[in-house]
């Protein structure tokens, strides 16, 4: 492409501040170095983890910052030594990078790398660099920062997917449907017949329910206090919807009575510390498993009876659905393809990328499941 070799201009949302609007700024995209790539965006979904990350209560966040992390794009051109990807690629970047050879990626047990950097700021870039400036000032990134034209990534941390797959879908892909999904096929490995309970039925949530579905679940309980997130749930799945604030009584009681004492699987897609207590306690206190899959304020503590794991309940958690990142996207893009499962009841809004600020107002009312942002 022409613009190969070249630093590129273009339009970007910049946070200045923690807290602050967006503001959508002309950047300069540097040229992409050994190993990394340089990838026009095409869509991108809005996470509650970017909203956290905008509030400064996750980890890495160093102001001002390129947001953005649930992408599909296409390689505008590649650095010295870049060997998987080429020009023209679809692609997928990746939170969570899998880089093939550190002892994490060689075990079958975790999906994290130890090449990722999750949580801190800049990137998954070797040297901890930005690639970003606005004005003459160096702009960070954090994760795969795709709240912007074009954004560059390390190879390790991209996907190539199918030419033909829909950015505007697929994107989700690249965090809330894999993590939910994944979470219930891969991190709890959800059986026939079993009950579920999903705490949070958003875009994270739902896509729980949607795994939990597909895995032959029986009975997939939906609790949220936003009542308006219930029609959506139950067309994904859901067989009951709990709201809490029905009920004077501790909702855990609640889903203990509705399920003969608990459920096999319970899942916590909130980012509440009370609702992973809730969740914990709303599994079987035998045999029942519940998983973290909500992001939690920094600094908070989860603190609980040990008598309650004594007895044999399980309490995991897993990013991205535990899902070997390169290896798992384009397989999940072409099942999506092969219509295996729908995204499409997951993608509430879609908005041009200016009206960033707008997609995020959606995220806070509780309007929206997944707002994407076309480029
Ligand atoms: P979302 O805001 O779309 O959905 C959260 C839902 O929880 C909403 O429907 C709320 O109404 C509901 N809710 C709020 N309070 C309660 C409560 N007390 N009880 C029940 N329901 C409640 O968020 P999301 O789906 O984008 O993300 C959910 C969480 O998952 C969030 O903490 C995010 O940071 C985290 C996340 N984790 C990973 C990972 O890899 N583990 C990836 C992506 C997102
Ligand atoms: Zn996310
Ligand atoms: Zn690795």
């Amino acid at each position: 492409m022409e613009t190969a070799g070249k630093v590129i201009k273009c339009k970007a949302a910049v946070l200045w501040e923690c807290g602050q609007p967006f503001s959508i700024e002309d950047i300069e995209v540097a040229v992409p170095k050994a190993h990394e790539v340089r990838i026009k965006i095409l869509a991108s979904g809005i996470c509650r983890s970017d909203e956290s990350s905008l509030r400064g209560s996750l980890p890495g966040a160093v102001f001002p910052v390129i947001l953005g992390h649930e992408a599909a794009g296409v390689v505008e051109s590649v650095g010295e030594a870049v060997t998987s990807l080429k020009a023209g690629d679809k692609v997928i970047p990746l939170f969570v990078p899998q880089c093939g050879e550190c002892r994490c990626c060689r075990s079958p047990k975790t999906n994290l790398c130890l090449k990722g950097n999750l949580g801190k700021s800049d990137g998954p870039m070797d040297d901890y660099t930005s690639r970003y400036s606005c004005k003459g000032k160096l702009i960070h990134c954090l994760g795969t920062s795709t709240f912007t034209q074009y954004t560059i990534e390390n190879e390790i941390s991209v996907a190539k997917i199918d030419t033909d797959a829909p950015p505007e879908k697929v994107c989700l892909i690249g965090c809330g449907f894999s993590t939910g999904y994944g979470s219930a096929v891969n991190t709890a490995k959800v059986e026939p017949g079993s009950t579920c309970v999903v705490f949070g039925l958003g875009g994270v949530g739902l896509s729980v329910v949607i795994g939990c579905k597909i895995a032959g679940a029986a009975r997939i309980i939906g609790v949220d206090i936003n009542q308006q997130k219930f029609a959506k749930a139950k067309e994904l799945g859901v067989t009951e919807c709990i709201n809490p604030k029905d009920y004077t009584k501790p909702i855990h009681e609640v889903l203990l009575e509705l399920t003969e004492g608990g459920a096999d699987y319970s899942f916590e897609c909130v980012g509440h510390i009370s609702s992973m207590t809730a969740a914990l306690l709303s599994c079987h206190f035998a045999f029942g498993t519940c998983v973290i899959v909500g992001a939690a304020p920094k600094s908070s503590q989860l603190s609980f009876d040990p008598m309650l794991l004594l007895t044999g309940r399980t309490l995991k958690g897993s990013i991205f659905g535990g899902l070997k990142t390169k290896d798992c996207v384009p397989q999940l893009v072409s099942d999506y393809l092969a219509k295996k499962f729908d995204l499409d009841g997951l993608v509430s809004h879609t908005l041009p990328f200016e009206k960033i600020n707008e997609g995020f107002e959606l995220l806070r009312s509780g309007k929206s499941i997944r707002t994407v942002l076309l480029f």
